[in-house]
Formats: C-alpha cells, structure tokens, sequence
C-alpha cells in the first residue's frame, strides 16, 4: 500500500489493488459468500500487443456469471480487475445489477497479477509488459474472445450483445479509458472512483485526509507525526518495536507506513475506528504515539490484515515479490505519489518526491521513471474525450482528486456524500472492512446519498445500452 492507490496488501478481498487502491481489500476475505463465482476460465492472450514480431501468448485468467442472463439478447457486463489477484467475480453492487439488467457478468484477471503472469519473476526486464496501455488491449481481445465463444455456444454468428464495462480504482480508470480507445466495443463505462488523472505528487491524498478527518481528528493526527519524528533520532528501534515494524531500517519507509495506517479508514469508510480513540486519548491525555500503536496494532495489522513486509524497500527489491506489480505501473506509468503537502501535512514532511523517485530507483533500477505526462498526454486526464462514461466518487475518498468530479456532457459525475462514504462505496458500500457483503449501502450514515447515486448511475446504464440496442438493430 505504500502505494495505496489500491492497496498493496496483504488480505482483504473486494477488488483492486495492490497497488494502492484496493488490493488489500480483494485478499481480505475468502468467503464464497463473497463471490457469485469463483470458477476460473483460460484465454490464450497476446503478450505483447504492439510488437509486429512477437507472437508469445501466456495465458489469462477469467470468470464468468450467468445466473441472470436473459438468453439470448441480454447485455454483458465485464467487470475489470485491477492491480491485484483477481480471485472470482466479487459480489457487490455488481450482483444487484445482473439481476436488473438481466446481464451476464465476466470479469478478466489483469495481466501479472494472480494467475494471469507471463513471467515466474518480476525482474525489471520481465514487466517491461506490464502497462495499462497493454491491460486495454488485454480487455478489447478477451471482449472479441469472449462475445465468439458465447456465439458459438448458442449456435449462431456474427451477433452482438450490447456490453458495458464497470471498474473500481485504477480498474475504474481502465473502464473510462477502455470506452476512450475502443468505443465500438461497449456501449458504456462506469468509472467508479476510477483514477483518470496520473499525477506525479499527489499531495491531495493527504489534504484529502484532512478534510475527511475533520479539524481535531487532523491536529491529533498531525501532532502523532511530530512526536514520532521527534523520538525516531534517539529511540528509533523501540519505536519502530511498537508498532510491529521493527523490519522498517528505511525512516521514510517507517513514516509512510504510519501515514497509510491512517489513510486506510478514510480510504475504506471506517473514519472512527482511528478518530474515536484518538479523540478519546487526547481528552485523557494519554500517550498519543502509545494510542496510534494500539490502533496500528488492532485495526491496520490485525483487522486490516497489512503486512509490514511490503513496506520495506528490501523486500520490493526481490523478483518474486508481487508487490512489485502495482510499484512498477506507479514507478513507470501513473505515479500518484502521495506526498506531504508543502503545508498542513499529516505525514510526515519527509515523504517527498524525492523520497518517492529514490524508492523507484533503488526497486527497479536506473532509466525506470514515472512518465506521467506522456500517460496523460495518451488519455487526456480529466480532459478525458469520451463519452457516456459514469464518474462516481465518496466523498471522504482521498483518491477522488485524481478522479473527474466534474460532469460535462454525455460524461456525468457524481459525489457520494457521507461520512463514510470511501473508494468504490457505489458498488461496495461502506464501510469496506470489515468486509460487507453485497455492496450494502445500509451501514454507510447516509444510505439515501448512496442509493440516489445508484440510481442515476442504473439511469444511465440503462439508456446507453438502450441506444446501443437501437444501433445495432438498426444497422442489420
Ligand atoms: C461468510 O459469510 C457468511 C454469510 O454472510 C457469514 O455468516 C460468515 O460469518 C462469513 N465467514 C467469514 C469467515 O467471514
Ligand atoms: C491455448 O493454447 C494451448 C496451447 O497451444 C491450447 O492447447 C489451448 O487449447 C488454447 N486455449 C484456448 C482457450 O484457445
Ligand atoms: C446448432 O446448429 C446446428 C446446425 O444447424 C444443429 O445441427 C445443432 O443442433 C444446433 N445446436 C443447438 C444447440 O441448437
Ligand atoms: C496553510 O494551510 C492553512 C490551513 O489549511 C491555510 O489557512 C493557510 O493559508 C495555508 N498557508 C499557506 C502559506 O498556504
Ligand atoms: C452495521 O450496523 C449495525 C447496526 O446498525 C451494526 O450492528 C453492524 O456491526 C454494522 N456493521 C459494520 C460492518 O459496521
Ligand atoms: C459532481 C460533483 O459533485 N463534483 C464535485 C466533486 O468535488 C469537487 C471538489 O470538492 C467539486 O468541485 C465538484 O463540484
């Protein structure tokens, strides 16, 4: 989680990231409950989309949903998953839409990640296929692979279903950016908190946790981080000892670490499991490094599940470590480095941009280096060009500044409003952990502001694929 746009974690399961944003939630749970199907299918995919040369294949994990599809016509819905083993189709929000729309759901493991990899090690040589731009191309060949394979099945040829493509995180990104490059290929996208905007220091996650944690919660927050610089010089280890992270011999391996133990309940909706103990330590006066500890401890290690090992730049260094994947796409594609504000910073003011580049540097060598501009410059940012692309965001979601939160035509945005409402809480409600089944929206404190955003984005669902009906037919 470092790179946490995802998660880079270690047990959670809703869907995304090791990355950053959700992947700690995918491992989190292996309760079937959690699935509609976790019965894996193969396609022989392209390893390298670009080349006229190579014509390796590795293959590509996915799954797929058909309890509610309408046969013969129904839509189908493919489901992207991000930076982090795709374990089955999630039952989410996802479940309640198959069910309206009668659609078929399947969803593709990203290339590296799980099952999917071309390679048994991530040396840097070995991701050199490892890019969003590569991941689309992924989608657009299993979406042609897939809809063959259904017409086969059904005895007929040449017959399109009208598909629609959803993504959480930086798979919400990818569902924006797929209905960009590949138009004909889906009659619409829902980007949920999806990050359309690579930016190289993305300071905003911080002041978004701010904002999120309220005036009080954030001056506690803050003053944790300076008492904790102020000991690390003189009392380091013992220090380090009490939050269970005595494997951090990097400071600034340490300190991000401390920051992302807090992001994590604003990220995931859980904003008083941190700010009700910490309020209450403060009023007691008690240690507040003592008390940020007894929270590590109990809710980002135990309940969480992180694990430390992926914070230590040693352990990122090994060819084998997964936690590589989601580095290496932020180390050479999207960034979103989530440094200290030059003012009012929660983290500490040495989580920097150098700090970020040295990280990238010492992981995956020299000549890897985030291109962010040249990302932003293939996709448009927020100036994305699309077209009936949904963008829904939480309100406390630090990552929803590198989301579009403004609506402009045939692109409509949409903030969900509460004080817990997080990343992805359109489709997996809140809080996320512990995990709710079903994308429950009746634990966030504002149902209403959840569910009005669930219908407008089913309004639009059902009018883009309505109008992709009308064209189909129409040009038979
Ligand atoms: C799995 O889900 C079921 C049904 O929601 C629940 O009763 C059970 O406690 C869950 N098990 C675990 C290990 O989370
Ligand atoms: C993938 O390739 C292997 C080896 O060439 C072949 O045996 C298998 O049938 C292929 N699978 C699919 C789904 O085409
Ligand atoms: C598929 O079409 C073939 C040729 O028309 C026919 O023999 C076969 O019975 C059909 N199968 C199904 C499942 O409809
Ligand atoms: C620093 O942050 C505070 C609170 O957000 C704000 O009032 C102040 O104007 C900022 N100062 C500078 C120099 O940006
Ligand atoms: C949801 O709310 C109910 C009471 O309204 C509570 O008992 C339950 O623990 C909550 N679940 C979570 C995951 O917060
Ligand atoms: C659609 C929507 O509500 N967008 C809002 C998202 O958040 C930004 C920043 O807070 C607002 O400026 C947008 O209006």
């Amino acid at each position: 989680m470092r790179a946490l746009l995802g998660f880079v974690g270690s047990l959670l399961m809703i869907n995304a990231c090791n990355g950053w944003l959700t992947s700690r939630i995918n491992r989190m749970s292996s309760n079937s409950s959690s699935y509609l199907t976790k019965e894996a299918l193969w396609l022989n995919q392209t390893l390298d989309h670009f080349s006229p040369y190579d014509d390796r294949k590795f293959q590509q994990r996915y799954y797929e949903y058909l309890d509610e599809f309408r046969i013969p016509d129904g839509p189908i819905f493919l489901v992207i998953c991000g930076e982090s083993e795709c374990r089955g189709i999630t039952n989410d929000y996802m479940g309640v839409l198959a069910k309206k729309f009668g659609a078929a759901v399947v969803t593709l493991e990203h290339r590296y990640y799980g099952k999917s990899s071309p390679f048994k090690t991530f040396t840097t040589e070995n991701l050199k296929f490892l890019s969003s731009k590569q991941a689309l191309f992924d989608l657009a060949s299993f979406r042609q692979f897939y809809q063959e394979s259904l017409n086969s099945k059904l005895n007929r040829t040449n017959i399109e279903n009208p598909w629609f493509v959803f993504g959480i995180s930086y798979a919400g990104a990818l569902s924006a950016w797929f209905r960009l490059k590949f138009p004909h290929l889906t009659c619409g996208s829902l980007a949920s908190s999806g990050v359309v905007h690579p930016i190289l220091d993305y300071y905003q996650y911080d002041q978004q946790m701010g904002e999120s944690a309220g005036p009080e919660c954030k001056a506690i927050l803050q003053e944790v981080t300076q008492l904790v610089e102020r000991r690390l010089p003189s009392d380091g280890k013992s220090l380090k000892a009490k939050f269970g992270a005595a494997a951090l011999h990097i400071d600034a391996d340490f300190m991000y670490f401390l920051a992302d133990a807090a992001a994590v309940v604003f990220q995931y909706g859980n904003p008083d499991k941190l700010c009700t103990p910490m309020t209450e330590a403060k009023k007691a006066n008690e240690d507040l490094v003592d008390a940020y500890a007894k929270y590590v401890n109990e809710y980002y290690i135990g309940t969480f599940g992180v694990d430390i090992e992926g914070y230590t730049q040693e352990y990122l260094k090994k060819p084998e470590s997964t936690d590589r994947l989601w580095w290496f796409q932020v180390c050479s594609e999207v960034a979103f480095f989530q440094v200290a504000p030059l003012n009012d910073s929660i983290r500490s003011s040495k989580i920097d941009l150098r700090y970020h580049l040295d990280l990238c540097k010492n992981v995956f060598g020299e000549g890897v280096y985030p291109e962010v501009d040249a990302t932003n410059l293939y996709y448009g940012g927020t100036n994305i060009a699309g077209s009936k692309i949904v963008f829904t965001n939480g309100s406390q979601d630090p990552w929803r500044h590198a989301s579009k939160q403004i609506s402009s035509p045939n692109m409509p945005a949409y903030i969900v409003t509460c004080h817990n409402c997080g990343h992805g809480s359109d489709l997996r409600g809140c809080p996320q952990s512990p995990l709710v089944l079903e994308g429950n929206s009746k634990n966030c404190s504002s149902p209403e502001a959840v569910n009005k955003v669930r219908e407008q984005m089913t309004e639009y669902i059902d009018l883009w694929l309505s109008e992709c009906h009308a064209a189909s037919w129409s040009s038979m």
